[in-house]
């Protein structure tokens, strides 16, 4: 199966009107950045058994005239008589649909590319004929056939633009339902009604010869003033319409005037655009995303934000066998899932529930990612859960086991595909045993997030993803008859994250699986056979009160490693401290970790302690307490070691933060 991933682009100069509609050629060049976050992902399956073309959507199935839109494209590239003729579309788009966040720039680029590997032609389509169907279907989607930028000509050719920058973009999301006018009608609207399009048609084609210089001139300052006055040009061709519209609502305009105002009390560099919608995106350089972010956090507690670096490919095909909510073989195992998708799991009286324990580190971090350095991280009774039920298998059915989530479908799509690669290996490695994997469905409920936005929950920062891998592989073992040790089971997880080139120490996952506080010592990468691995049990020093208090920002703890560079004296004060602290366990030791921590600021390229975790921090700061983050920082939890029963009370009573875990 070949799936097509395609990401969205957001227009910096703006494509607002066509000057032939059947040709879909535009009034003015427009120009682009394409961004890695956002993305569709399309599977095009033509099938025997079809009688007509089926579209589902994010695990839905669409209605006709959805379908209908679709099919059209379909009819570009099948052979009138060929069979299979009919066939079934499965989509995911990372990001809310039609909601002015250029999902149908993803949505019908990612459908082109798809469509053409359904139905191949010699010799191929070129990426330029491919982009010029696409246009067809919805003009933004042309750009998003390169990447990082992209021009789309007035004639109708498109091309990548050179540009050294690193540029990224911070989406804020002020509202995700469908917009009420959509791009082609409010486009047309205006071409046919408003006072001021001419005027605009013939700026936007000189901005975007100016944004081509600025960007040969490396000059970030001189594209952003050019985007910020051609988005509001396009806008104000909305106002001048007979009857006026506007894409933007006073939300947009409110949260522009707080943002000139944070920009100038800042040292931050960003510039705003809007599209059809009332969403604001931001430009800024790479390097400042993740600082603005988390400025922007502070003040914008309430809007959802995603913050989004720039596609380096513009497309990538992805050749999976595994079985996939959103994209499997036949579409009778769609129906079987959409099942499962749409209705809420229903638990059978043979159905078995297995949970896996979180962790936080104590102390550790950074210098465990070494070999034969060590953590020390406490397990957390906050749980994942997996409840296996057995079925029948169904025909056609190439895989044994089907995983559905409670947090589908927000789950993002990156860690759903590495759940089936595990459960790929699992497979793999039973059979290797000689056992025959038996068919379950598996369903996954997490207690690891923070569902207090129910849209876009965030992940707590207690080792999600090794908590889940922890009692997937628990579950499936002991369901076939072939429980391992801790040990070999931590091991055999390990092989799976090595092979999928995951990085970190793996103290969490070791934490995740041995259920209990741990000593953990970090093993060579090199040998086969997890040489200096070392996993101790730790007692939890008694007369100390725990507390952890989320941050209500999630972390990327694989890319603070990234781009985190350690200076070779740190490992070394990581040890003693930790063998201070094992010897004789006091909270100055905790602040000494802390302070070590907030060390490697000057190394790394985002704040490691973040305004969230300063505020923790100060309520904290009382006799016979101490306090630092739980592992990478940048956000997720921040715990408290305090000796006092009294100070662990008013903590927990005055700290505007959500409590998490207390022991
Ligand atoms: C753009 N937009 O350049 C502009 C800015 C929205 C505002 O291109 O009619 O969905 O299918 O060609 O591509 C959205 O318009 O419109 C769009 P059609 P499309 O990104």
């Amino acid at each position: 199966m070949n799936i097509v991933k395609s990401h969205a682009n957001i227009a910096l100069i703006k494509y607002w009107g066509k000057a032939d509609e059947d040709k879909v050629l535009p009034y003015n060049s427009s120009i682009s950045l394409t961004l890695d976050a956002f993305y569709t992902k399309t599977l095009v399956l033509p099938s025997e058994n079809l009688e007509k073309d089926c579209f589902i959507l994010n695990g839905r199935l669409q209605n006709e005239a959805q379908t209908e839109k679709v099919a059209k494209i379909l009819d570009f590239f099948r052979p009138l008589r060929a069979k299979p003729h009919y066939c079934t579309v499965i989509s995911y788009n990372s990001m809310p649909t039609a909601a002015g966040l250029s999902s149908s720039s993803s949505g019908l680029s990612a459908l082109i590319l798809a469509t053409d590997l359904a139905f191949p032609q010699t010799p191929p389509r070129t990426t330029a004929e491919l982009a010029s169907l696409s246009r067809l279907a919805s003009g933004s989607s042309c750009r998003s056939f390169f990447a990082p930028f992209a021009e789309w000509k007035k004639d109708g050719s498109v091309e990548a633009v050179d540009c050294p920058l690193d540029l990224s973009m911070l989406i804020l999301i002020l509202e995700d339902k469908e917009k009420e006018v959509s791009s082609r009608l409010g486009m047309k609207h205006t071409v046919q009604t408003s006072s001021k399009f001419h005027a605009w048609a013939e700026q936007a084609e000189q901005d975007a010869h100016a944004m081509l210089v600025a960007m040969k001139d490396k000059d970030f300052d001189r594209m952003g003033e050019l985007m910020e006055a051609n988005t509001l040009l396009m806008h104000e061709t909305t106002r001048y319409a007979k009857p006026p519209f506007s894409y933007l609502t006073e939300e947009t305009w409110d949260t522009l005037e707080k943002l000139q105002t944070i920009r100038q009390n800042e040292a931050l560099s960003f510039y705003f655009t809007m599209d059809a919608g009332p969403n604001i995106k931001l430009l800024c350089p790479t390097q400042d995303l993740y600082r603005l972010e988390e400025k922007l956090k502070q003040h914008f507690p309430h809007l959802n934000m995603v913050a989004s670096t720039s596609a380096q490919n513009a497309f990538e095909i992805i050749n999976s066998n595994a079985l996939h909510p959103h994209f499997d073989e036949t579409p009778e195992m769609t129906a079987h899932l959409l099942h499962y998708h749409t209705d809420s799991f229903k638990k059978t009286p043979d159905t078995k529930v297995y949970k896996s324990p979180s962790k936080l580190f104590l102390m550790g971090e950074y210098a465990v990612t070494k070999e034969k350095h060590r953590a020390i991280v406490l397990s957390i009774p906050k749980y994942t859960l997996v409840s296996c039920t057995p079925r029948e298998t169904q025909i056609n059915e190439p895989h044994t086991w089907t995983l559905s989530s409670s947090l589908f479908p927000q789950q993002e799509a990156k860690g759903m595909d590495l759940l089936y690669k595990a459960l790929d290996f699992i497979a793999l490695e039973l059979k290797k045993q000689g056992i025959e994997p038996k068919p379950y469905h598996l369903h996954l409920d997490t207690e690891l997030y923070d569902f207090a936005n129910k849209e876009i929950p965030h992940k707590l920062g207690l080792g999600s993803s090794a908590s889940v891998l922890a009692v997937l592989f628990k579950a499936l073992l002991d369901l076939h008859a072939h429980p391992l040790s801790p040990l070999g089971r931590f091991k055999l997880i390990a092989r799976f994250c090595l092979q999928e080139n995951i990085s970190g120490s793996y103290a969490d996952l070791a934490c995740c699986v041995f259920e209990q506080d741990i000593v953990y010592q970090n093993f060579s990468r090199t040998s086969e056979n997890f040489e200096h691995l070392d996993i101790k049990p730790y007692a939890f020093p008694q007369g100390f009160h725990l507390l952890a208090y989320f941050s209500k920002t999630s972390a990327s703890t694989a890319k603070l490693l990234e781009k985190t560079s350690i200076p070779p004296s740190f490992y070394a004060q990581s040890e003693e401290i930790i063998n201070k602290f094992l010897e004789h366990p006091s909270l100055e030791h905790i602040e000494e970790a802390k302070h070590l921590l907030k060390s490697l600021e000057a190394h790394s390229f985002a704040p490691l302690e973040t305004e969230a975790l300063k505020v923790i921090f100060q309520y904290a700061n009382l006799p016979n307490s101490a306090s630092k983050w739980s592992g990478a920082g940048g956000g997720d939890c921040a715990l408290m070691l305090c000796q006092s029963q009294e100070e662990h009370n008013r903590i927990k009573k005055t700290c505007p933060y959500p409590l998490i875990f207390e022991k």
